[in-house]
């Protein structure tokens, strides 16, 4: 029966860290896949996590079953994180919160979801949007369409064209909005911006669907947490995707969550049912293990506060770097003003080359990043920053 089947190609992101660890060429650097790094080119474990890990490895006495809607505790702490303490939504009870495995459980959840209230609904997404939102949504059965979001020419958002086509968009529709940090452009609306949408979305009835990966990589964890609050305060439904990939450096242990806002707290009991109606059919209930490990952290203020000294860090990092990126490159060429990098927030930013000179630079340099020269900052060093803007400067002159 499998005969039918062919070889596919592999995942065009996590591809390329396997190319990368193939390549003996010492200079080599990933700008490839959305990991953070430190300058010694390491993802260590957070200290934070560490410690938590160490508290819950005395503390576990059981491997029983958890709860369908995660490990308990958790839902409560991390819904307070994405919305804040007594947020207007939470305090009427309309919010409901489950553990998913990462924030691609989230994601195809809350599209099962959306099948199942609303199976002729299209969601739209931004041009452009993170590959994998594809997959994870469309293969629920949606359909999906694209708005205007990044301009490659002036490096930043063409809101009035995303406006535009958001005011065309048919009421029960979904718009998929990254909360911060936007993969892969690193271009993210302002707060005006995001109370515009705000006020588009009342007027049309679309509902927002916030992807947020990256809370705390951008300006902090409120700054960037700043659209999915607001619009669950203005919006009678919202939902929210969240990943702790990233904030927590939890990768591969699959700690994620999906939030829904709803229109009531009656409407929030049904919608929970069906939640865990959808996981049930899918896998069950969620890992416990990295909800676990967030639970502690959160309810613990020493902990939470050096995880957000490590968190403080980490963004601290990239921001320097893209400061540092954009220094070392526009003091060698001035073919292309970069200072757009130093603009632009979280783990990612289009470079501007076009496939040829991506592939070159693979080649020639050992330097990888996607096709579409999305680079991942986090993966830079300080130590390779002058070997990668002379290798982009020998590009640009080819
Ligand atoms: N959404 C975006 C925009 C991402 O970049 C990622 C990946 O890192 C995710 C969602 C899902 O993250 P994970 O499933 O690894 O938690
Ligand atoms: O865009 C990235 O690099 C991250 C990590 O299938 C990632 O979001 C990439 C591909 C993938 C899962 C995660």
């Amino acid at each position: 029966m499998f005969s039918s089947l062919p070889l596919l190609p592999a995942d065009p992101i996590l591809g390329l860290s396997v190319a990368y660890q193939q390549d003996t060429n010492p200079a080599k650097v990933d700008l490839g896949v959305g990991i953070y790094k430190n300058d010694a080119g390491e993802t260590p474990v957070m200290a934070a996590v560490a410690a938590a890990e160490a508290l819950r490895l005395r503390q576990e006495n059981s491997k029983a079953y958890t709860h369908p809607a995660g490990y308990p505790g958790a839902n409560a702490a991390v819904t307070r994180l994405a919305f804040g303490n007594n947020h207007p939504a939470a305090d009427a009870g309309r919010i409901r919160t489950i553990q998913t495995p990462g924030g691609c459980g989230a994601l195809r959840v809350a599209a099962e979801l959306i099948q199942r209230a609303r199976p002729s609904a299209t969601i739209w997404v931004s041009t452009p949007t993170w590959a994998n939102h594809i997959p994870l949504l469309g293969n629920a059965g949606l359909q999906l369409r694209e708005y205007p979001y990044y301009d490659y020419q002036s490096h930043s958002i063409d809101f009035p064209a995303m406006l535009d086509a958001l005011r065309k968009i048919p009421a029960g529709d979904l718009v998929l909005l990254h909360a911060a940090c936007h993969n892969p452009s690193g271009a993210d609306l302002s707060r005006e911006q995001w109370q515009q949408v705000a006020d588009v979305a009342l007027e049309r009835g679309f509902i927002p669907f916030i992807d947020m990966a990256y809370q705390g990589f951008g300006e902090g964890l409120e700054a960037d947490s700043y659209g999915p609050r607001l619009l669950a305060e203005r919006l009678p439904e919202v939902i929210l995707a969240v990943s702790f990939s990233k904030n927590f450096g939890l990768y591969r242990e699959r700690a994620g969550a999906l939030s829904v806002v709803f229109r009531d707290s009656s409407e929030a009991d049904a919608g929970l049912s069906q939640l865990l109606s959808v996981t049930r059919a899918l896998y069950s209930m969620p890992p416990a293990h990295g909800s676990a490990i967030i639970d502690i952290i959160l309810h613990s203020d020493e902990l939470t506060r050096q995880w957000q000294e490590e968190l403080d860090t980490m963004r601290n990092r990239i921001s320097g770097l893209r400061q540092n990126l954009v220094t070392s490159l526009n003091a060698i060429q001035q073919q292309v003003d970069f200072s757009f990098i130093a603009r632009e927030r979280g783990m990612f930013s289009f470079l501007g080359l076009n496939r040829d000179q991506v592939l070159q630079l693979r080649r020639d340099y050992s330097i990888y990043m996607t096709d579409n020269s999305r680079i991942s900052i986090a993966g830079l060093r300080n130590d390779k920053l002058d070997y990668v803007a002379q290798a982009i400067k020998s590009i640009l002159a080819s």
